[in-house]
């Protein structure tokens, strides 16, 4: 192809390459494909069905493992999508968007499909197979936007009716490296028990991290900062149903946005 008239085409092949912008979060949402129709078919439970949201999170717990601890920081899902929030640090695959993109739904997909029957014992799977799509986006902060996800999934999708349900339904599932030893689903986490007026509004108000990096990593030499990142990208997964917009959340986890690599 080189030196003939079609050459233009390279420039196309080229021109389809996007990096990610350096040292920001970088997000990549999964979103199951039809899953109205798949839910439908599979007899979930409806609107929330506990077998297919545990599902999901033992999926996502999969990508943290497969990645290894030094790619993925948080991960929040709710129904059939799932946000991976990778480490501003993250260089993997020199941060080419297509490659982060379709390695993450694909793992994703794979043990999605691999634990089916561990989640759904007497329910077999049925074709069309369940498949995802995914997206990214390169975000300087993190905590606002992940507000605005769960404020618009649980306002204008689900309604408001949301008080009364089980805390995976009402405050979807996050997942991230346990460092710290957070006792789990502490206390502060879940004192939300207000009328839906007050909790939409706080939802509304983007929250912003009470904890400067600087701060958090105060007083901690450049060694010892390696040696805890080191431990952190080894620290367990745990799967979390708390309060991910108040800062509390953020205050007690200071390692999942300040730690650096
Ligand atoms: P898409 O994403 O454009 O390919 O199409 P859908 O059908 O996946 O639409 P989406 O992602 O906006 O909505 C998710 C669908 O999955 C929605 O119809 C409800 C269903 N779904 C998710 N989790 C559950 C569940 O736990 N139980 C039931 N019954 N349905 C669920
Ligand atoms: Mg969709
Ligand atoms: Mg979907
Ligand atoms: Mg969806
Ligand atoms: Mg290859």
């Amino acid at each position: 192809m080189a030196n003939s008239k079609f050459e233009y085409v390279r420039h196309f092949e080229l021109s389809n390459t996007t990096y990610l912008l350096p040292n920001t979060y970088i997000i990549i949402r999964i979103d199951g494909r039809s899953f109205h129709r798949f839910s439908t078919l599979h007899s979930f439970t409806k609107p929330n069905d506990p077998r297919a949201l545990s599902l999901m999170n033992a999926a996502a717990v999969s990508v943290f493992h497969d990645l290894g601890g030094e790619v993925v920081s948080i991960a929040y899902g709710v129904s059939d999508e799932f946000s991976f929030i990778l480490r501003k640090e993250c260089n993997l695959f020199d941060r080419r968007e297509s490659k982060l993109v379709s390695t993450v739904v694909s793992i994703f997909t794979a043990y999605y499909i691999s634990l089916w029957p561990k989640y759904f014992p007497s329910q077999p799977l049925q074709r069309p197979l369940p498949t995802f799509d995914g997206r990214a986006e390169a975000e300087k902060e993190l905590m606002g936007t992940l507000a605005k996800d769960k404020n618009e999934i649980l306002w204008s999708r689900f309604g408001i009716n949301y008080n009364n349900e089980e805390e995976m339904f009402r405050k979807g599932s996050v997942v991230y490296r346990n460092y710290g030893a957070v006792p789990e689903s502490s206390a502060d986490d879940k004192t939300d028990e207000k009328d839906d007026d007050s909790e939409k509004k706080e939802m509304a108000a983007e929250t912003k991290p009470t904890i400067s990096p600087a701060e958090a990593q105060k007083g901690k030499s450049r060694s010892q900062q390696k040696r805890e990142a080191k431990k952190l990208a080894k620290a367990e997964v745990v799967i979390e149903h708390v309060d991910i917009i108040k800062d509390t959340f953020w205050q007690k986890r200071p390692w999942i946005l300040h730690w650096t690599l």
